[in-house]
């Protein structure tokens, strides 16, 4: 199983040289792509110079800022023009660890989408207050209910997509950027009627530097959950009625 983990950061100096170490001693066998959008602290710098002494880490620069949902497409895209058969989402600041990888790679051998989740049994976040765990328990409440979906963990962001999920998806469609990117995603893989699998991890909140989460990220997720809700309904109740309207023709 040929194996990228996909790194985006954004002023993470400090936190991605200890994921990194960890991740490469966790899973040695994973490639590590690094999508770094030009940040200021120069991480993108420091992942160059990583990766000139090992060959196993990628690094893929952007122009700027443009969001962790834009460098994900970027970090999925090229790796679906390599044979990779497992592509992985992690955070560089210390959230995912990396020691709890293989269990997410061992259920993707029989999942199309592995979500790394904290709101399922043994899944738990250390370091949160409690508005986080409330605004994240109650997000994915309302996305699950909105969507029809079971996922316990819908903005969860440590995840291995197959690489067949990916290839189902049209990237060009997808343009969420915070917490809806990972609600889109979800979303788009079950709508497709492929296997998604909740695996639990220990979340653990940054210790270094700054989240780059913010209030309109929150309101972006909110408004586009409503409106794929909607969507959705809307679309099942147009085909029902024109099931309806037009005599079935095998009775
Ligand atoms: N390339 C890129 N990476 C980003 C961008 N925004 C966030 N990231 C990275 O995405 C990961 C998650 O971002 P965080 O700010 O930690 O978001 P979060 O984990 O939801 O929020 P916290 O729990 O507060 O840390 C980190 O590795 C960030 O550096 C962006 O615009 N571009
Ligand atoms: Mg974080």
């Amino acid at each position: 199983m040929r194996v990228v983990t996909i790194i985006p950061t954004y002023n993470e100096r400090q936190s991605l040289p200890i994921t990194l170490e960890r991740l490469r001693a966790a899973v040695p066998h994973s490639d590590v792509l690094i999508v770094d959008d030009n940040s200021p602290d120069g991480t993108g710098d420091w992942a160059d110079r990583f990766a000139e002494v090992d060959p196993k880490v990628k690094v893929l620069h952007r122009q700027g800022k443009e969001g962790l949902g834009a460098a994900y497409i970027a970090g999925f895209r090229w790796a679906l023009e390599r044979d990779y058969d497992v592509l992985v989402e992690m955070d560089a600041d210390g959230s995912h660890q990396p020691e709890q990888l293989p269990a997410l790679l061992e259920a993707a051998t029989g999942a199309h989408l592995v979500i790394g989740s904290r709101w399922v049994p043994g899944g738990a976040v250390v370091n949160w207050p409690f508005h986080r765990t409330l605004l994240s328990r109650a997000g994915s409440l309302y996305s699950r209910t909105m969507l029809g979906l079971t996922v316990r963990d819908i903005t969860a962001g440590y995840r291995a997509f197959r690489r067949e999920t990916i290839e189902a998806i049209d990237l060009a469609d997808v343009d969420s950027v915070g917490y809806g990117f990972q609600v889109d995603m979800t979303f788009r893989v079950a709508q497709k009627g492929l296997r998604i699998v909740e695996v639990p991890i220990t979340f653990v909140e940054r210790e270094y530097g700054d989240s780059k989460m913010s209030g309109n990220i929150v309101l972006e997720a909110i408004a586009s959950v409503t409106r794929w809700g909607l969507a959705a309904r809307w679309s099942a109740l147009t085909s029902r009625l024109s099931g309806l309207r037009s005599p079935a023709t095998d009775a």
